[in-house]
């Protein structure tokens, strides 16, 4: 149907009334991967109903950046999910809070405790650091006992550690009881929220029993205990002349709109209430632990399928950082191939394949198409990252492909990369992330070799879909490097 100003309706999927459990049930592909083949039939942007809810699904880089960039604005509002409106307290976070001043303020605010606590700050890169040490002496332990270890647990435990001072100012030592229980409940809710299931495409489910929803209802509450706890804390001892965390940096932010105007009233106006600071904080917390750590373990996932991979990461740092130091953050510049390695590992499992579904705050248009106030836009980073006429074998492993012919400088082959999104909902941790994936992966990897043990089969390259797209279990073995026998960087 063209309309008069020459735009059409995207060409839409049969309406057939449950198409939304169609597509999570009866396929057994996960949803980027369904959706990146439906372009065969219906063309790369196409249309759908879940439930009564009607989705565009965008597969190419060009509509992605129309909708990401160029018309960002419109774009930028979020649908209310009845499993993210349990995790955030009816959108009162950052990441799933609908486009508003709170929103954006909350993005201000965590910007700038992020600038100047993280990226900003020299002491950051000493906490990474004094994690990738404490990591490294547990790799160390387990190659003197001869065990090989699922690194999962000890990576998390890195990040949390790293995020946990940004956000809390506090750190969690190995079988702190608090550090399991947030491991659980974190897994419940990545295995439970924002994932297209039934109770968010017919609300009304909610009415019935519904084991992932009570699993998400129960990994909530210990979350907000635990929120409510550091929370409590901060607000004992604040003061108004130090600044240690972000959770330090939203009280400030409270109380200074709480003392400028005459009323709480002013501070809950802006989105300032207890429940939006909790929210923001819990947001960070999440996306910091979750992500990262995704990162780290399919980058490992990938050396150890391509060895070749990481003898040649362990060449560069051999010559660049060489055995007498640890590598720091200033040896980023001279050590290109673990850059475009980390690039390689977001382009091929992006942590997030369908980002966060946005929703279009007017009547707008996409390309050719028409878009009708309230649509949701699923943009399909996994179809982006895995175009064929954009990258040249898109399920091959290949950090070259991010390096210049000579193999010395970086760069981005293809428009049709976007790992952490772009314009006004882009990621807050982009910066943060790279610097910790950078250091873990360096400092690992100048004193092991990794492989999987004698006899165990290669990991499993298949991520399962969640709100985050996580790799499965598996052990690992981690073999001192010559020259690195033992844990002889105690002090550096
Ligand atoms: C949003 C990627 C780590 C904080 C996003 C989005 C993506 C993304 C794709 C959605 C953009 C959109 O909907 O258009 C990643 C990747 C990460 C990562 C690949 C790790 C490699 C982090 C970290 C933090 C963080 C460490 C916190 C420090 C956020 C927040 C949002 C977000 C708050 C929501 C932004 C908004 O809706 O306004 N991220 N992220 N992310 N990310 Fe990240
Ligand atoms: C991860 C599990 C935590 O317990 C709660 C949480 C908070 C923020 C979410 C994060 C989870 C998953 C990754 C998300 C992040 C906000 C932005 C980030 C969705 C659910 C990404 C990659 O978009």
């Amino acid at each position: 149907r063209v309309s008069a100003h020459g735009l059409q309706e995207p060409p839409r999927l049969p309406a057939i009334p449950l198409i939304g459990s169609l597509l999570s049930l009866w396929s057994t592909q996960p949803p980027h991967v369904l959706f990146k083949g439906l372009q065969g039939k219906y063309g790369q942007t196409y249309s759908l109903k879940m439930g009564s809810q009607s989705v565009i699904v965008v597969n190419q880089h060009r509509h992605a950046r129309e909708v990401l960039l160029k018309k960002g604005k419109t774009f930028a509002g979020r649908p209310r999910t009845v499993t993210t409106d349990v995790l955030t307290r009816d959108g009162k976070d950052i990441a799933f809070g609908d486009y508003s001043a709170t929103w954006r303020f909350h993005r201000k605010i965590v910007h700038g405790a992020l600038c100047m606590f993280g990226e900003g700050s020299a002491s950051i890169e000493k906490i990474i650091c004094a994690e990738a040490q404490s990591l490294c002496s547990v790799l160390y332990e387990a190659a003197a006992a001869g065990i090989a270890l699922d690194l999962s647990p000890e990576l998390t435990r890195a990040v949390t550690n790293v995020i946990c001072s940004l956000c809390f100012n506090s750190s969690y030592h190995r079988g702190d009881p608090e550090f399991e229980a947030m491991l659980d409940y974190s897994q419940g809710i990545v295995d439970t929220v924002a994932k297209d299931s039934l109770v968010d495409i017919f609300p009304w489910l909610q009415m019935f029993p519904n084991a992932d929803l009570c699993l998400l209802k129960q990994c909530v509450s210990i979350r907000d205990k635990l929120l409510q706890k550091k929370y409590d804390e901060h607000k004992a001892d604040y003061s108004d002349h130090v600044q240690r965390d972000l959770l330090d940096a939203l009280l400030r932010a409270k109380r200074s709109a709480e003392n400028n105007n005459t009323a709480e009233v002013s501070a809950q106006s802006v989105g300032l209430s207890e429940d939006h600071l909790l929210m923001t904080v819990g947001d960070i917390f999440g996306a910091g632990v979750e992500t990262t750590t995704t990162v780290l373990k399919w980058a490992v996932t990938f050396l150890i399928h391509h060895p070749q991979v990481q003898r040649r990461i362990q060449e560069e740092l051999d010559s660049k950082v060489g055995s007498g130091r640890s590598p720091q953050l200033s040896d980023r510049g001279s050590l290109p191939y673990l850059e475009a390695t980390i690039r390689e590992v977001l382009r091929i499992r992006p942590v997030a394949p369908l980002l966060i579904p946005h929703v279009a705050l007017s009547d707008t248009s996409i390309g050719d198409f028409t878009v009708r106030k309230g649509t949701r836009v699923i943009i399909n980073l996994w179809s982006l990252h895995h175009d064929e006429k954009e990258w040249k074998n898109p399920e091959l492993f290949d950090p070259g492909r991010f390096l210049n012919s000579e193999g010395t400088g970086l760069i981005i082959p293809s428009s049709s990369y976007l790992p952490f999104g772009a314009g006004v909902r882009v990621c807050l941790g982009e910066a943060l992330v790279k610097m910790g994936v950078f250091l873990l992966l360096s400092w690992i990897l100048q004193r092991f070799t990794l492989s999987v043990p004698p006899g165990h089969s290669l990991p499993s390259l298949e991520g399962k879909f969640g709100v985050v797209l996580q790799p499965a279990k598996y052990k690992v073995n981690a073999m001192p490097r010559l020259g690195w026998e033992s844990n002889k960087c105690q002090s550096c």
